[in-house]
């Protein structure tokens, strides 16, 4: 059997799209707007101290285009935090007012491609500790976007062997560093949880980054003859005072 790449797995991940129900909303009167935005701002508070305690994390964007309008990104140390959250969201009286769109489940990933030898256990290394549990930065753009290697012909990943795998993988991470300071990136894997192989989550506080980057990665091996991506999304930072403002009608 060809010898599979090991992976280091952090927290897990929830990307939770939802649309926003205008007509249902502008039909509420104000006074139940009203608690029902305080009632989410709660919420947020509340998951706000899980990133204070630094035992997991969170995103909110709005979401740009008719895809969604917005994203909470959650990050827990286990499965079940992802799924009482998102139990939890959904018992919101704003939550009635949302339609859900798309969602994403995975876990921080970390493979061994560019690791060097060692002895230690990496997962008390605090660079890869900050990694598989990142905190995330409130940059003013988020992108996220699934994808696979593809699998067909001479194009398949899983039959390349480990040395043609690592050449390659450090191509990519040769372009990656280029954008360091630019843009952060979080890759989850999600194989047996979700429909793609990886979720890419990039954050930066220029959105053409994005496009220069994943534009960039287009002409490297490893993205030209093997990536296959997902839907895109993007957006914009949203916290508990613009997301008010948001649903002001
Ligand atoms: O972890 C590391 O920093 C080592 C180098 C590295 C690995 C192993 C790295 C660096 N990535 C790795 C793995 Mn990546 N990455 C993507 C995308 O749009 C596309 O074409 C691809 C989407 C982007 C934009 C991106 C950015 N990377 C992976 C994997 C797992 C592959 C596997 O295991 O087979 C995927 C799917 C993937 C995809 N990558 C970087 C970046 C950036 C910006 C870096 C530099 C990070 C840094 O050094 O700060």
């Amino acid at each position: 059997m060809n010898e599979a790449a090991i992976t280091l797995d952090g927290w897990y991940v929830l990307h939770d799209f939802r649309s926003i129900d205008w007509v249902a909303w502008k039909m509420l009167d104000e006074d139940e707007r009203r608690a029902a935005v305080e009632e989410f701002t709660a919420f947020l508070n509340k998951i706000n101290k899980t990133d204070e305690a630094k035992t997991g994390a969170h995103a909110l964007y709005t979401i740009v285009g008719q895809k969604a309008d917005f994203m909470l990104m959650i990050l827990r140390e286990t499965m079940d935090e992802l799924q009482e959250i998102e139990t939890e969201f959904n018992k919101l009286t704003l939550a009635a007012f949302t339609v859900p769109t798309y969602s994403y489940v995975s876990v921080v990933e970390l493979s061994n491609y560019l690791a060097g030898k060692s002895d230690e256990d990496p997962y008390q290394n605090p660079h890869v500790r900050a990694r598989l549990y990142p905190e995330l930065p409130r940059s003013q753009y988020v992108c996220f976007y699934p994808m696979d290697k593809r699998r067909e012909g001479n194009d398949n990943w899983y039959m390349l062997g480990m040395d043609d795998r690592r050449a390659m993988m450090a191509s990519h991470g040769k372009i990656g560093r280029g954008y360091a300071g630019k843009v952060k990136q979080i890759i989850s894997g999600s194989i047996g949880f979700d429909d793609y192989e990886w979720g890419v989550t990039l954050f930066s506080d220029d959105v053409l980054q994005f496009k220069k980057l994943v534009y960039e990665m287009r002409f490297d091996e490893v993205s030209a003859r093997f990536g296959e991506f997902g839907s895109f999304y993007v957006g914009t930072l949203l916290d508990a005072d613009k997301f008010t403002k948001m649903l002001e009608v």
